[in-house]
Formats: C-alpha cells, sequence, structure tokens
C-alpha cells in the first residue's frame, strides 16, 4: 500500500474519529499511560503518519526514534512477512536460529572498536540496561554504578534508579535499586563556570563523585548516552568522553554507552561514540535497530560478556525472531540507502534554519545542538539567567499539532524542543515541517495565534 508523501489536512487535529478513539482510550486504558497527540494511526511509511479520520500528519518524532529506516520499510515489512510465516517463537534459550546469531555478528561488526564482541538480545532498552548493569557487576566483582545529572536509561526498578528525571519517570514508585551514584553532567550550555570551562570541569567533577562518594575499588561501570536524549539531547564537549573512558580504563572500571537513541545512524554515523573516537567496554542499543520491532541489546568485549555463567542471561522473548528478522532487514537498508550520509544531509538542511530562527529571536532561543538527525533548541524565558521556557515549548508543539506537524519535547526542565525525524522522509516534507515550525514559533513568541 503506497502513501503519497503529503500533508493534508481533512479535519481538525485531532479528527471526529480520534476523538471517539481517545474515549474509549480514557475508558480502558490505564491513565498511567500518557498520550502525546491524540491521533489514532491507520498508515505510516516515508514521513507521513495517516490517521482515522483521513489526515496526513509530518513526523518529525520517529515514534522516539526509533523509526530510522521508515515505518512499514519494505524490506523489513518482506522480511518479516517471512519471518513470520515460517516460524514466530521458539525460545532461543530452547532451539536457537540463526537469525538471532546473525544479529549479534552484524552488532559485532557495526558497533565501536576492533575488538572481538558478544552480544545478547532483549526486548527493550530499560532491559538491555540492566543486563548490562548485571554483566559488569558480575565481571568486576564490584557494586556501583555510576551515571549523570539529565540521563535517561528506563523505567523499570534498576533503571528509574539510574534515570535522573523524578516527574514522570519516578514520582512515587520508589523505593530505588541501591548503589547507584550521579555525577555533574558536561552540560556547556548549563555549566555553570560557562561552555568554555564545561570540559575540564565536568571531568574534575566527574572523577571526584567517583573518588570521593564511590572509591575507584568499588566502581563497576560508568554508564552515559554519549548524547543524552530524553535529558535534553545534551552533547558533551568534545574530547570530554574520551577523557572518562581512559580514565575508566585506568582504573578497572567498565564504561557502558547507552547508545539506545543514539545509535544505528541516528547521528550520522553508525554510534554517537563513533563521533568521539570512543570505545566503549559494553553498548546498549534498542530502537533504530529494528524498524519498529522491539528488540534490544547488549554487546561488549567479549571477556566481559562471556564472565557470565551458562544460563545468566536471558529471557523468554529476548531475540525474537520476527523481531531480528526486522533488524537484519533494517540494518540492510540503512546500509544500501547510506542512511548515515542521509542523517548528515538532514542535519545540513535543518542547522541554517535553526540558526536563522535563534538569529529571529535571541532572547528566546538558547542553545542549538545535536548531531545528523538527532537535533534540538533549548528554549528560555525572555532576561537574564537562561530560565528554561517550557510553557513556550508546550505552545509552540501544540500549534505544530494542529498543522499536523508531529514533534516532540524533552530535557529536565521540559524545554527542549527535539527533532528525530525518520530517515526516510524527503526534503520537501523536511521543508513543510521546518515551515509550520518557524511559523508556530514565531507566532508563539508575538503571543499571537497560528493560522
Ligand atoms: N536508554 C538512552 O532513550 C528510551 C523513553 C520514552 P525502552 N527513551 C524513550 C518513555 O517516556 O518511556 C531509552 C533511551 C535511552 C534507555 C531507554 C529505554 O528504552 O525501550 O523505552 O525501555
Amino acid at each position: 500500500m503506497s502513501l503519497t508523501q503529503q500533508r493534508i489536512l481533512a479535519t481538525e487535529i485531532p479528527g471526529p474519529r480520534s476523538q471517539a478513539l481517545q474515549a474509549r482510550k480514557v475508558a480502558s486504558v490505564s491513565a498511567g499511560v500518557g498520550t502525546t497527540l491524540p491521533v489514532y494511526v491507520e498508515q505510516a511509511g516515508g514521513g507521513i503518519l495517516r490517521d482515522v479520520d483521513g489526515n496526513q500528519l509530518i513526523d518529525f518524532g520517529s515514534g522516539i526514534a526509533v523509526t530510522t529506516v521508515g515505518n512499514a520499510s519494505p524490506r523489513v515489512v518482506e522480511a518479516v512477512q517471512r519471518q513470520v510465516a515460517d516460524f514466530t517463537h521458539t525460545c532461543f534459550m530452547v532451539t536457537p536460529y540463526e537469525e538471532y546469531v546473525a544479529v549479534c555478528e552484524k552488532l559485532a561488526e557495526l558497533t565501536p572498536g576492533e575488538h572481538e564482541k558478544r552480544s545478547a538480545l532483549f526486548n527493550s532498552g530499560a532491559e538491555a540496561v540492566e543486563n548490562a548493569v548485571k554483566v559488569a557487576r558480575h565481571h568486576t566483582g564490584r557494586d556501583a554504578i555510576v551515571v549523570f545529572d539529565h540521563a535517561y536509561h528506563g523505567r523499570t526498578n534498576l533503571t528509574m534508579a539510574l534515570t535522573a528525571k523524578n516527574m514522570p519517570y519516578k514520582h512515587g514508585f520508589g523505593p530505588f535499586a541501591g548503589e547507584i551514584y550521579r555525577s555533574p553532567m558536561a552540560y556547556p550550555y548549563r555549566w555553570p563556570g560557562g561552555a568554555e570551562a564545561c570540559a575540564d570541569e565536568a571531568f574534575d567533577a566527574f572523577v571526584s563523585t567517583v573518588h570521593a562518594q564511590v572509591g575507584e575499588d568499588s566502581c563497576a561501570a560508568v554508564l552515559i548516552e554519549p548524547i543524552q536524549g530524553e535529558g535534553g539531547f545534551i552533547v558533551p564537549p568534545s574530547g570530554w568522553l574520551k577523557r572518562v573512558s581512559e580514565w575508566c580504563t585506568e582504573h578497572g572500571i567498565l564504561l557502558i554507552a547507552d547508545e539506545i537513541q543514539t545509535g544505528f545512524a541516528r547521528t550520522g554515523d553508525w554510534f554517537a561514540c563513533d563521533h568521539e573516537g570512543v570505545v566503549p567496554d559494553l553498548v546498549t542499543t534498542a530502537k533504530g535497530m529494528a524498524g519498529g520491532l522491539p528488540l534490544a541489546a547488549v554487546t561488549g568485549r567479549a571477556e566481559v560478556m562471556d564472565s557470565v555463567h551458562v544460563g545468566g542471561l536471558g529471557g523468554t522473548y529476548g531475540g525474537n525472531p520476527v523481531a531480528c528478522a526486522a533488524a537484519l532487514a533494517a540494518i540492510e537498508t540503512m546500509e544500501s540507502s547510506d542512511l548515515r550520509g542521509r542523517a548528515r544531509e538532514i542535519e545540513a538542511i535543518f542547522l541554517p534554519r535553526l540558526r536563522a530562527l535563534a538569529e529571529r529571536h535571541p532572547d528566546r532561543v538558547g542553545d542549538i545542538r545535536g548531531r545528523g538527525a538527532m537535533l534540538a533548541v533549548e528554549l528560555v524565558v525572555d532576561g537574564p539567567g537562561r530560565t528554561p521556557d517550557a510553557a513556550l515549548a508546550g505552545a509552540v508543539h501544540r500549534a505544530c499539532s494542529s498543522e499536523g506537524l508531529v514533534t516532540l519535547t524533552c530535557g529536565t526542565f521540559g524545554n527542549v524542543f527535539r527533532f528525530l525525524p525518520p530517515l526516510s522522509i524527503d526534503d520537501d516534507l523536511l521543508a513543510e515541517g521546518l515551515d509550520i515550525f518557524e511559523a508556530a514559533f514565531d507566532a508563539a513568541v508575538a503571543g499571537g495565534k497560528v493560522e
């Protein structure tokens, strides 16, 4: 089924059918499961989401950085259809199958570093992070895990403890897992001593956190998103992560890179660590890897991953054959269509327009940052102090939604507007989406309404 790559506003957003479905949702789905934009999707592909009312929306969110190859990407559809007809499940721990092994081979090839690697597959990002922590603790015989301010690693009990932000992720859900320590993040825009001092001072703060609060010998691993996702698309200064990595190696501390949001072509390379020349001991992946099917992985040094006793890692569905077939097809698509190159092109299309916006609104656009097709603007209140402006982000978001552009915000303070388009989106839709965003921004700043 083909989907025209065209924005269509057939009704108000959300339309009557979506509204009826939303009423059913409220009556049947836990209120704890929120909805960013209650349009109910019927078909999606390229850069378009079509809803049940016949509206076609431009997608600048990719289902939170998942549909990197696009929705219903042809190779993925074909591979899934073939696999689902062959067999849907055996449990890899019971009777294995080639697709799981092939995904692990691909992970060994693509993740940073030329060393020998092993992987284990899971269902969600949080599950991968949990397992990376298990492996790190088991291998080192140490307990402590160091994470950073603004970090996001998931919503399970251990990963809530690793995640920084209270509302909505942690509030009232404790008590949380122990032996988690938090260091300041190298966040240039908000570093107290200024962006110039950020790399050195944040490195010193990190070393001091581990030394003073944990003790190097008690620290199993440092867990970090090389570019933070939910926390605000925070890009540490170039070279900082490398220093952290080298310091960890000196002290026998494992570096776990959480590449769940940044991985698989999103930032213009296979992994965000690649831009920094950093080779982590363990890498967690999920999201973009499998074209929308649930699949996650921990990949790491063979001696670390193989230190676990037989049967120590697993789960009923981890590395499900349909999800693995999807991943192999998605990765093949990334390779054959050069989606890393496409992510860099998308960056080149976005950045000049975001810079022009910042020039028009120097008092409201505090920072522009990101890499590849993972870009953001941080919004602030007019005046001194870089006060976060979540209300402006919300207003722009609502105006974009009613014009048929699906967008996402993020950030500890809710004031970061982020862009995560599928890499299958065409240039016309990108330009049209940016037109809508800019008009919404101009209107929201002017306090007016978007026509
Ligand atoms: N690590 C870096 O970005 C998921 C969360 C959305 P799961 N980010 C989107 C939400 O509000 O729940 C994420 C991530 C990083 C881990 C995770 C967790 O991945 O597949 O959602 O468990």
